[in-house]
C-alpha cells in the first residue's frame, strides 16, 4: 500500500443512537463528510412534540454549513430580551438585539422544535445533497454498546457493528449521571397568536422577544424559581411559555418530557396568583401544556471511551436557562463532521485519536454553558444577554466570568480544530525530524 493510502481518507460506518436533534445534526454533519450512517430512534416520529428552542449566531453557522437555510424552520428573528417584574410586568431590563446581525453576521433564531427536527431530518435523508442519504431505523432501541466490538445492541437481541457510535439518546443514560433533583420543574405550553388576537391579549404577545417574568428572589418572599419564559416561534404563529415553579409544587417525578397533558390548574398554582394578570390571561389559553422535570446535572468526567461518544443532551444535559441545549448539540454535530473530514484524513483512520480531539474541542465550552445554565437558574440576570446589561436591581446583577453573547459568537470551531490538529500533527511528526538530524 502506498503511503497516500494509508494516510488517506476512510469512509466510516457511524452508527448515531437517538434521533432528536442532536443525533440528527450529526448523522447530517457526518454524511456529508464523507460517511456511511445509521440512525437508530426508539420512536415513531410522530409523537414529537415541543415549543420554541433558540438557535444564536454560532448554532446557525453550523446549519448555514450543512447546506440547511434556516429560513425553511419557519424563524422568529428575535430583536430583544425583556426582564419583566413578576407582579406587574414591569419591564426591569432589556438586551436590544436589533444590532445583533450587523455585528455576528446572522440574527438570533427562535424555532419550533418540530420545524426544526423536521428540516434536519428531510436533509439528513434526501437523495440529492452532499454525501449518501442517511438510514433511519425507528421504533429500535438500543439496549447497549459494547466498547470493545464497537457493537450496538438493541432491545429485540439483533445487534450491529460500526467503525464510530455517537450516543444522542437525550438525558436519561450514557455515562452513570450525577444528578440531583432540581428545586425547579417547568410546565411548556404554547399559544396561538390566532387566539391572542380574537381575545384581545395583546399586550405583550406580539412582539419578536424573548420575555422573563421573575426569576429572581422577589418580593414578599416570592421564590426565585417563580419564572416564565415566553416566546414566538413557527413563523410567529405560535407563543410559547415555559412555566417554572418551585419542584414541592407538582408532582410528576420522571426526567425529562412527557407527553401528558396537564390542566392548566396544575401551572397556577402558588405565587402565580401574583401573577402580571396579562400574562395570566394568556396562560389560560394555552393548549399543549406538558410537565417538563429537570434535573441539575454535574458535568461528567468523560464523552468518550474507545470508538464511542456521546453528543447532546447525552454529554452535556442541563438547565435550560441559557436557550444552549440545541444549540451545544448542533455544535458537538458540528465538530465531529469537522474532525471526521478529508481535511483531517488521520481521524478517519484512528477513530479514538478523533475522538480525543472531538472531546478537547467541544467539552470546555459545552461545560461552561452547563455551569452558566445552572447559575442562571439562581439568577436571571445570568442569562446570556442580561449579563451584558446595566439593572438596577442588584439581585439582578451577573456574577464575575458569566457567560456573554460575545463568548458564545466570536468562538470559531473551524479555527479551533485547525490549531489543535497543527499541535497534534506537530508532535507526531517532531521525533521522525529529529531522526533525520
Ligand atoms: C420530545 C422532546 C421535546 C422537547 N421539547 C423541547 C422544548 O420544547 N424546548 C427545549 O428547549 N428543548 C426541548 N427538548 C430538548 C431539546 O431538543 C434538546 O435539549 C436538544 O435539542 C438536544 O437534543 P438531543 O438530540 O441531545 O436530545 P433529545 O432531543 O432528547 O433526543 C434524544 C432522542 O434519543 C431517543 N432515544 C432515547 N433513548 C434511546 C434509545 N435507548 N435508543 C434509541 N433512541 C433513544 C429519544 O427518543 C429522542 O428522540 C425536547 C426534547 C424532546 C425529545
Ligand atoms: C431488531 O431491531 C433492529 C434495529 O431496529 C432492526 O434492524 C432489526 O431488523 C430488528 N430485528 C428483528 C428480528 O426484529
Ligand atoms: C464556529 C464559527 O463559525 N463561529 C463564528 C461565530 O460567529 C462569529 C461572528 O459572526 C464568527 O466570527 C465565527 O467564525
Amino acid at each position: 500500500m502506498s503511503t497516500s493510502q494509508a494516510s488517506g481518507f476512510k469512509q466510516l460506518h457511524v452508527a448515531v443512537i437517538g434521533g432528536g436533534i442532536g443525533g440528527l445534526a450529526a448523522a447530517l454533519s457526518m454524511r456529508r463528510a464523507g460517511h456511511r450512517v445509521d440512525i437508530f430512534e426508539r420512536r415513531g416520529f410522530d409523537v414529537e412534540v415541543g415549543a420554541s428552542i433558540s438557535c444564536a449566531a454560532n448554532g446557525s453557522v453550523h446549519l448555514e454549513d450543512w447546506g440547511i437555510d434556516v429560513k425553511s424552520m419557519s424563524p422568529v428573528a428575535l430583536m430583544k430580551l425583556t426582564m419583566r417584574d413578576w407582579e406587574t410586568g414591569q419591564i426591569q431590563g432589556v438586551y436590544d438585539l436589533s444590532d445583533y446581525e450587523r455585528e455576528w453576521g446572522r440574527v438570533y433564531y427562535m424555532l419550533h422544535r418540530q420545524d426544526m427536527h423536521k428540516v434536519l431530518l428531510d436533509a439528513a435523508t434526501a437523495e440529492d445533497g452532499i454525501g449518501i442519504p442517511c438510514q433511519v431505523h425507528n421504533n429500535s432501541p438500543c439496549d447497549t454498546v459494547d466498547l470493545e466490538t464497537n457493537t450496538v445492541k438493541f432491545l429485540n437481541g439483533t445487534s450491529i457493528q460500526a467503525d464510530l457510535i455517537v450516543g444522542a439518546d437525550g438525558i436519561r443514560i450514557g455515562v452513570k449521571p450525577d444528578i440531583k433533583t432540581s428545586p425547579q420543574t417547568c410546565y411548556r405550553c404554547n399559544v396561538l397568536t390566532e387566539d391572542i388576537k380574537r381575545l384581545g391579549l395583546v399586550k405583550h404577545s406580539y412582539e419578536p422577544a424573548i420575555q422573563f417574568w421573575g426569576g429572581s428572589e422577589g418580593k414578599n418572599g416570592r421564590s426565585k424559581y417563580y419564572k416564565i419564559v415566553m416566546a414566538p416561534c413557527s413563523n410567529g404563529e405560535v407563543v410559547s411559555f415555559y412555566c417554572f415553579m418551585p419542584t414541592e409544587l407538582t408532582n410528576h417525578r420522571e426526567e425529562g418530557f412527557t407527553f401528558k397533558e396537564a390542566p392548566v390548574s396544575d401551572i397556577l398554582q402558588g405565587r402565580y396568583s401574583d401573577l402580571d394578570p396579562e400574562c395570566l390571561a394568556l396562560l389560560k389559553n394555552s393548549r399543549e401544556r406538558m410537565p417538563w422535570r429537570l434535573y441539575v446535572h454535574q458535568a461528567y468526567t468523560h464523552w468518550i471511551n474507545k470508538r464511542t461518544c456521546l453528543l447532546g443532551d447525552a454529554a452535556h444535559p442541563m438547565m435550560p436557562h441559557q436557550s444552549q441545549g440545541a444549540v451545544q448539540a448542533i455544535e458537538d454535530a458540528g465538530a465531529l463532521g469537522i474532525i471526521f473530514s478529508a481535511k483531517y484524513p488521520e481521524f478517519t483512520r484512528d477513530v479514538e485519536a478523533g475522538l480525543r480531539l472531538y472531546q478537547a474541542i467541544r467539552k470546555p465550552r459545552a461545560t461552561r454553558v452547563q455551569e452558566a445554565s445552572a447559575r442562571a437558574t439562581e439568577n436571571v440576570g445570568e442569562r446570556i444577554g442580561f449579563t451584558s446589561i446595566q439593572v438596577e436591581d442588584e439581585s439582578l446583577r451577573p456574577s464575575e466570568g458569566s457567560l456573554t453573547v460575545r463568548e458564545m459568537n466570536e468562538y470559531n470551531m473551524h479555527q479551533h480544530v485547525a490549531a489543535e490538529v497543527a499541535k497534534i500533527r506537530k508532535a507526531r511528526d517532531a521525533p521522525q525530524e529529529m531522526a533525520h538530524l
